[in-house]
Protein backbone atom coordinates (compact mmCIF):
# COMPACT_ATOMS: atom_id res chain seq x y z
CA UNK A 1 0.00 0.00 0.00
CA UNK A 2 1.08 3.65 -0.87
CA UNK A 3 2.27 4.90 2.97
CA UNK A 4 0.92 8.08 4.09
CA UNK A 5 1.15 11.67 2.89
CA UNK A 6 1.89 13.70 6.12
CA UNK A 7 -0.20 16.92 5.68
CA UNK A 8 0.12 19.72 8.56
CA UNK A 9 -2.15 22.45 8.33
CA UNK A 10 -2.08 25.78 10.84
CA UNK A 11 -5.14 27.42 11.66
CA UNK A 12 -6.96 24.58 11.79
CA UNK A 13 -10.06 25.47 13.54
CA UNK A 14 -10.49 28.40 11.38
CA UNK A 15 -13.11 29.33 8.83
CA UNK A 16 -10.36 27.93 6.01
CA UNK A 17 -9.83 25.30 7.56
CA UNK A 18 -13.34 24.04 7.92
CA UNK A 19 -13.37 24.13 3.96
CA UNK A 20 -10.23 22.25 3.52
CA UNK A 21 -9.47 19.65 6.07
CA UNK A 22 -12.31 17.29 4.84
CA UNK A 23 -11.18 17.61 0.99
CA UNK A 24 -8.20 16.99 1.62
CA UNK A 25 -9.12 13.73 3.72
CA UNK A 26 -11.18 12.70 0.86
CA UNK A 27 -8.70 12.94 -1.69
CA UNK A 28 -9.38 15.74 -3.75
CA UNK A 29 -5.99 17.43 -3.08
CA UNK A 30 -3.57 14.08 -3.09
CA UNK A 31 -5.58 11.84 -5.81
CA UNK A 32 -8.09 9.35 -5.16
CA UNK A 33 -5.16 6.46 -4.11
CA UNK A 34 -3.22 8.71 -1.72
CA UNK A 35 -3.54 8.24 2.36
CA UNK A 36 -2.99 11.21 4.16
CA UNK A 37 -2.32 11.74 7.81
CA UNK A 38 -3.66 15.32 9.20
CA UNK A 39 -1.20 17.34 11.71
CA UNK A 40 -3.57 19.76 12.39
CA UNK A 41 -2.07 23.53 14.00
CA UNK A 42 -4.01 25.66 16.64
CA UNK A 43 -3.37 28.53 18.83
CA UNK A 44 -4.15 27.31 22.81
CA UNK A 45 -7.14 29.03 23.15
CA UNK A 46 -8.67 27.29 20.23
CA UNK A 47 -7.50 23.41 20.57
CA UNK A 48 -11.50 23.14 22.28
CA UNK A 49 -12.97 23.83 18.60
CA UNK A 50 -10.16 22.07 17.33
CA UNK A 51 -10.90 19.12 18.71
CA UNK A 52 -14.34 19.53 17.46
CA UNK A 53 -13.38 19.57 13.84
CA UNK A 54 -11.37 16.09 14.56
CA UNK A 55 -14.11 14.51 16.00
CA UNK A 56 -16.39 15.38 12.82
CA UNK A 57 -13.09 14.42 10.44
CA UNK A 58 -13.67 10.85 12.46
CA UNK A 59 -16.97 10.79 11.75
CA UNK A 60 -16.46 11.31 8.21
CA UNK A 61 -14.90 7.81 8.24
CA UNK A 62 -13.25 8.84 4.79
CA UNK A 63 -10.65 5.76 4.03
CA UNK A 64 -7.86 7.63 3.09
CA UNK A 65 -7.52 9.44 6.63
CA UNK A 66 -5.05 7.34 8.26
CA UNK A 67 -4.64 9.61 11.26
CA UNK A 68 -5.05 12.87 12.77
CA UNK A 69 -2.82 14.73 15.15
CA UNK A 70 -3.78 18.11 16.96
CA UNK A 71 -1.73 20.48 18.45
CA UNK A 72 -0.81 23.62 19.69
CA UNK A 73 3.13 23.36 18.98
CA UNK A 74 4.56 23.80 15.93
CA UNK A 75 7.14 21.44 16.48
CA UNK A 76 5.18 18.85 17.31
CA UNK A 77 2.61 19.66 14.05
CA UNK A 78 5.03 19.86 11.70
CA UNK A 79 7.25 16.38 12.66
CA UNK A 80 8.03 14.56 9.64
CA UNK A 81 5.26 16.80 7.41
CA UNK A 82 5.53 16.33 3.79
CA UNK A 83 3.48 19.49 2.72
CA UNK A 84 2.50 22.37 5.32
CA UNK A 85 -0.40 24.72 4.67
CA UNK A 86 0.05 27.75 6.72
CA UNK A 87 -3.57 29.20 6.79
CA UNK A 88 -3.03 30.45 9.95
CA UNK A 89 -2.04 34.21 10.97
CA UNK A 90 -3.63 37.28 12.78
CA UNK A 91 -6.60 38.91 10.51
CA UNK A 92 -5.94 42.20 10.11
CA UNK A 93 -8.23 44.24 12.35
CA UNK A 94 -10.29 47.43 12.25
CA UNK A 95 -7.65 50.47 10.71
CA UNK A 96 -4.98 48.02 10.95
CA UNK A 97 -2.57 49.26 7.94
CA UNK A 98 -1.09 46.50 5.70
CA UNK A 99 2.15 47.56 6.70
CA UNK A 100 0.69 46.79 10.51
CA UNK A 101 -0.28 43.51 9.61
CA UNK A 102 3.06 42.57 8.20
CA UNK A 103 5.14 43.61 11.47
CA UNK A 104 2.43 41.86 13.95
CA UNK A 105 2.34 38.32 11.49
CA UNK A 106 6.31 38.63 10.92
CA UNK A 107 7.34 36.80 14.38
CA UNK A 108 4.58 33.93 13.38
CA UNK A 109 6.51 32.93 10.62
CA UNK A 110 9.64 33.32 11.93
CA UNK A 111 8.95 30.22 14.60
CA UNK A 112 7.05 28.37 11.89
CA UNK A 113 9.99 28.66 9.47
CA UNK A 114 12.53 27.46 12.09
CA UNK A 115 10.11 24.57 13.24
CA UNK A 116 9.68 23.48 9.56
CA UNK A 117 13.33 23.61 8.96
CA UNK A 118 13.95 21.70 12.49
CA UNK A 119 11.20 19.15 12.15
CA UNK A 120 9.79 18.24 8.88
CA UNK A 121 10.62 15.86 6.28
CA UNK A 122 13.67 16.63 4.06
CA UNK A 123 11.54 17.29 1.01
CA UNK A 124 8.67 19.02 3.08
CA UNK A 125 6.65 21.03 0.13
CA UNK A 126 5.16 24.59 1.88
CA UNK A 127 2.44 26.78 0.70
CA UNK A 128 1.72 30.06 2.93
CA UNK A 129 -1.91 31.10 3.07
CA UNK A 130 -1.81 33.62 5.72
CA UNK A 131 -1.98 37.04 4.54
CA UNK A 132 -0.03 38.85 3.54
CA UNK A 133 1.28 35.74 2.22
CA UNK A 134 3.99 36.41 -0.19
CA UNK A 135 5.96 38.44 2.67
CA UNK A 136 4.69 35.80 5.32
CA UNK A 137 6.73 32.94 2.72
CA UNK A 138 9.29 35.10 2.77
CA UNK A 139 10.09 35.02 6.29
CA UNK A 140 9.27 31.36 6.82
CA UNK A 141 11.50 30.39 3.55
CA UNK A 142 14.50 32.74 4.85
CA UNK A 143 14.59 30.17 8.37
CA UNK A 144 15.45 27.10 6.44
CA UNK A 145 18.78 26.01 6.13
CA UNK A 146 18.00 22.49 5.21
CA UNK A 147 14.86 22.39 3.37
CA UNK A 148 15.22 24.16 -0.28
CA UNK A 149 14.38 27.27 -0.41
CA UNK A 150 12.38 26.53 -3.61
CA UNK A 151 10.08 24.42 -1.54
CA UNK A 152 8.38 27.71 0.10
CA UNK A 153 5.55 29.22 -1.84
CA UNK A 154 2.34 31.34 -1.29
CA UNK A 155 -0.83 31.23 -2.99
CA UNK A 156 -2.18 33.47 -6.00
CA UNK A 157 -4.38 30.59 -7.05
CA UNK A 158 -7.94 32.43 -5.39
CA UNK A 159 -6.58 35.16 -7.43
CA UNK A 160 -6.28 33.25 -10.51
CA UNK A 161 -9.58 31.30 -10.04
CA UNK A 162 -11.22 34.54 -9.72
CA UNK A 163 -9.60 35.60 -13.51
CA UNK A 164 -10.84 32.72 -14.45
CA UNK A 165 -14.12 33.01 -13.27
CA UNK A 166 -14.72 35.74 -14.46
CA UNK A 167 -13.30 34.94 -18.03
CA UNK A 168 -15.31 32.13 -18.12
CA UNK A 169 -18.79 33.72 -17.30
CA UNK A 170 -18.87 36.74 -19.69
CA UNK A 171 -17.76 33.94 -22.66
CA UNK A 172 -20.68 31.42 -21.37
CA UNK A 173 -18.04 28.81 -20.99
CA UNK A 174 -16.65 26.62 -18.55
CA UNK A 175 -13.51 27.66 -16.43
CA UNK A 176 -12.14 24.32 -17.72
CA UNK A 177 -12.52 25.58 -21.35
CA UNK A 178 -9.79 28.21 -20.32
CA UNK A 179 -6.32 28.12 -19.71
CA UNK A 180 -2.73 29.86 -19.54
CA UNK A 181 -4.05 33.20 -17.81
CA UNK A 182 -1.95 34.13 -15.11
CA UNK A 183 -1.18 36.21 -11.99
CA UNK A 184 1.98 38.57 -11.36
CA UNK A 185 3.08 39.45 -8.26
CA UNK A 186 1.71 40.38 -4.77
CA UNK A 187 -1.32 38.68 -3.19
CA UNK A 188 -2.80 42.69 -2.76
CA UNK A 189 -4.97 45.11 -4.86
CA UNK A 190 -1.35 45.84 -6.73
CA UNK A 191 -1.29 42.13 -8.38
CA UNK A 192 -1.61 41.88 -12.45
CA UNK A 193 -3.91 39.38 -13.64
CA UNK A 194 -2.09 38.68 -17.55
CA UNK A 195 -4.82 37.26 -19.93
CA UNK A 196 -2.46 38.01 -22.92
CA UNK A 197 -1.26 34.25 -23.32
CA UNK A 198 -4.92 32.93 -22.48
CA UNK A 199 -6.92 30.60 -24.82
CA UNK A 200 -10.27 29.33 -24.58
CA UNK A 201 -12.19 26.74 -26.34
CA UNK A 202 -15.52 27.98 -27.54
CA UNK A 203 -17.75 25.60 -29.35
CA UNK A 204 -14.52 23.19 -29.78
CA UNK A 205 -12.33 25.44 -31.11
CA UNK A 206 -9.06 26.89 -29.27
CA UNK A 207 -9.63 31.30 -29.62
CA UNK A 208 -7.22 33.50 -27.62
CA UNK A 209 -9.39 34.99 -24.82
CA UNK A 210 -7.61 38.81 -25.98
CA UNK A 211 -9.72 38.25 -29.65
CA UNK A 212 -12.81 37.41 -27.97
CA UNK A 213 -13.49 40.58 -25.72
CA UNK A 214 -14.19 43.79 -25.44
CA UNK A 215 -10.13 45.27 -24.48
CA UNK A 216 -12.13 48.13 -22.27
CA UNK A 217 -14.04 45.35 -19.90
CA UNK A 218 -10.33 44.11 -19.85
CA UNK A 219 -9.10 46.91 -18.63
CA UNK A 220 -11.70 47.99 -16.85
CA UNK A 221 -14.37 45.81 -14.75
CA UNK A 222 -12.17 42.58 -14.74
CA UNK A 223 -9.53 43.75 -14.03
CA UNK A 224 -11.14 45.78 -11.23
CA UNK A 225 -12.81 42.83 -9.92
CA UNK A 226 -10.29 40.19 -9.86
CA UNK A 227 -8.19 42.65 -7.65
CA UNK A 228 -11.11 43.66 -5.26
CA UNK A 229 -12.58 40.49 -5.05
CA UNK A 230 -11.58 39.90 -1.37
CA UNK A 231 -13.06 43.43 -0.33
CA UNK A 232 -16.33 42.78 -2.18
CA UNK A 233 -17.19 39.05 -0.42
CA UNK A 234 -16.26 40.46 2.87
CA UNK A 235 -18.62 43.74 2.06
CA UNK A 236 -21.81 40.87 0.92
CA UNK A 237 -21.27 37.82 3.15
CA UNK A 238 -19.97 39.81 6.01
CA UNK A 239 -16.77 37.59 6.34
CA UNK A 240 -13.68 36.69 4.33
CA UNK A 241 -13.27 34.03 1.49
CA UNK A 242 -13.30 30.61 3.05
CA UNK A 243 -14.74 28.02 0.88
CA UNK A 244 -13.02 29.58 -2.41
CA UNK A 245 -9.56 29.91 -0.87
CA UNK A 246 -9.79 26.23 0.47
CA UNK A 247 -10.82 25.58 -2.64
CA UNK A 248 -7.74 27.26 -4.15
CA UNK A 249 -5.24 25.60 -1.71
CA UNK A 250 -6.21 22.50 -2.86
CA UNK A 251 -5.60 23.37 -6.64
CA UNK A 252 -2.09 24.28 -5.81
CA UNK A 253 -1.06 21.69 -3.74
CA UNK A 254 -2.96 19.05 -6.03
CA UNK A 255 -1.18 20.68 -9.19
CA UNK A 256 2.13 20.94 -7.81
CA UNK A 257 2.09 17.22 -7.22
CA UNK A 258 -0.50 16.15 -9.87
CA UNK A 259 -0.32 18.38 -12.79
CA UNK A 260 -2.23 21.24 -14.00
CA UNK A 261 -4.16 19.15 -16.45
CA UNK A 262 -4.95 20.78 -19.47
CA UNK A 263 -3.40 24.55 -18.30
CA UNK A 264 0.32 24.90 -19.89
CA UNK A 265 0.95 27.36 -16.78
CA UNK A 266 -0.41 28.17 -13.08
CA UNK A 267 0.21 30.98 -10.89
CA UNK A 268 2.24 30.35 -8.34
CA UNK A 269 4.02 32.31 -5.63
CA UNK A 270 7.49 30.63 -5.47
CA UNK A 271 11.76 32.41 -4.84
CA UNK A 272 12.32 34.86 -7.90
CA UNK A 273 15.34 33.73 -9.74
CA UNK A 274 15.44 37.06 -11.57
CA UNK A 275 13.47 36.25 -14.55
CA UNK A 276 11.53 39.21 -15.76
CA UNK A 277 14.01 41.71 -13.37
CA UNK A 278 12.00 41.12 -10.42
CA UNK A 279 15.00 41.21 -7.67
CA UNK A 280 15.67 37.42 -6.68
CA UNK A 281 14.79 35.88 -4.09
CA UNK A 282 11.06 38.10 -3.60
CA UNK A 283 8.22 35.54 -3.23
CA UNK A 284 6.16 36.72 -6.18
CA UNK A 285 3.09 35.33 -8.25
CA UNK A 286 4.75 34.40 -11.59
CA UNK A 287 3.48 31.74 -14.71
CA UNK A 288 4.68 28.58 -13.23
CA UNK A 289 4.89 25.35 -15.46
CA UNK A 290 4.50 21.77 -13.67
CA UNK A 291 7.50 19.79 -14.82
CA UNK A 292 6.75 16.56 -12.92
CA UNK A 293 5.78 15.56 -9.23
CA UNK A 294 6.77 18.45 -6.52
CA UNK A 295 8.31 19.74 -9.63
CA UNK A 296 8.19 23.40 -11.16
CA UNK A 297 9.84 26.08 -13.57
CA UNK A 298 8.85 29.59 -13.98
CA UNK A 299 8.04 30.39 -17.34
CA UNK A 300 10.04 32.42 -18.62
CA UNK A 301 10.52 34.26 -22.13
CA UNK A 302 6.85 36.00 -22.38
CA UNK A 303 6.83 39.00 -24.15
CA UNK A 304 5.47 42.10 -21.80
CA UNK A 305 4.03 45.26 -23.33
CA UNK A 306 4.53 48.43 -21.58
CA UNK A 307 1.79 48.38 -19.85
CA UNK A 308 2.15 45.22 -18.20
CA UNK A 309 5.68 46.18 -17.65
CA UNK A 310 5.13 48.99 -15.15
CA UNK A 311 2.19 47.42 -13.89
CA UNK A 312 4.69 44.62 -12.59
CA UNK A 313 7.14 47.21 -11.89
CA UNK A 314 4.30 48.53 -9.02
CA UNK A 315 3.40 45.01 -7.67
CA UNK A 316 6.91 44.17 -7.16
CA UNK A 317 8.11 47.56 -5.39
CA UNK A 318 5.25 46.74 -3.00
CA UNK A 319 6.71 43.54 -2.82
CA UNK A 320 10.38 45.05 -2.06
CA UNK A 321 9.19 47.40 0.12
CA UNK A 322 7.54 44.87 2.29
CA UNK A 323 10.87 43.02 2.36
CA UNK A 324 12.10 46.12 3.82
CA UNK A 325 9.93 46.45 6.59
CA UNK A 326 10.68 43.19 7.74
CA UNK A 327 14.32 43.19 7.02
CA UNK A 328 15.25 42.24 11.13
CA UNK A 329 13.33 39.28 10.53
CA UNK A 330 15.11 37.54 7.14
P1 LIG B 1 -9.80 32.57 10.69
O1 LIG B 1 -9.57 33.73 11.58
O2 LIG B 1 -11.17 32.00 10.55
O3 LIG B 1 -8.84 31.37 11.12
C1 LIG B 1 -7.49 31.54 11.36
C2 LIG B 1 -7.10 30.55 12.41
O4 LIG B 1 -5.70 30.62 12.56
C3 LIG B 1 -7.72 30.82 13.77
O5 LIG B 1 -8.40 29.66 14.22
C4 LIG B 1 -6.51 31.16 14.67
O6 LIG B 1 -6.65 30.67 15.97
C5 LIG B 1 -5.40 30.44 13.91
N1 LIG B 1 -4.08 31.00 14.15
C6 LIG B 1 -3.69 32.30 14.25
N2 LIG B 1 -2.38 32.38 14.50
C7 LIG B 1 -1.92 31.12 14.54
C8 LIG B 1 -0.65 30.55 14.79
N3 LIG B 1 0.41 31.32 15.07
N4 LIG B 1 -0.53 29.20 14.74
C9 LIG B 1 -1.59 28.43 14.49
N5 LIG B 1 -2.82 28.90 14.28
C10 LIG B 1 -2.98 30.22 14.30
O7 LIG B 1 -9.21 33.01 9.28
P2 LIG B 1 -9.43 32.33 7.85
O8 LIG B 1 -10.61 32.93 7.21
O9 LIG B 1 -9.36 30.86 7.99
O10 LIG B 1 -8.16 32.92 7.05
C11 LIG B 1 -6.85 32.53 7.38
C12 LIG B 1 -5.85 33.40 6.64
O11 LIG B 1 -6.00 33.28 5.24
C13 LIG B 1 -5.97 34.90 6.94
O12 LIG B 1 -4.66 35.42 7.15
C14 LIG B 1 -6.52 35.46 5.65
O13 LIG B 1 -6.15 36.80 5.46
C15 LIG B 1 -5.86 34.56 4.64
N6 LIG B 1 -6.45 34.51 3.31
C16 LIG B 1 -5.60 34.37 2.26
C17 LIG B 1 -6.05 34.27 0.98
C18 LIG B 1 -5.10 34.11 -0.17
O14 LIG B 1 -5.58 34.12 -1.32
N7 LIG B 1 -3.80 33.96 0.02
C19 LIG B 1 -7.50 34.36 0.66
C20 LIG B 1 -8.37 34.07 1.84
C21 LIG B 1 -7.88 34.60 3.16
O15 LIG B 1 -8.25 35.95 3.24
Amino acid sequence: MTSPIRVAVTGAAGQIGYSLLFRIASGEMLGPKQPVILQLLELPFAMEALEGVAMELTDGAFPLLHGIECSDDPMVAFKDANVVMCVGSKPRGPGMLRSDLIRENGPIFVGQGKAIDAVAADDCKVVVVGNPCNTNCLIAAAQATRIPKANFTAMTRLDHNRALGQIAKKLEVSAGDIKNLFIWGNHSPTMVPDIDHAVASVDGVDRKVRDLLDVDWIGGPFDETVRTRGKAIIAARGKSSAASAANAAIDHIHDWYLGSGGSDYVSMAVPSDGSYGIPEGLICSFPVRITGPWQYEIVKGFELSMGMKTRIEATVAELTSEREAIADLL
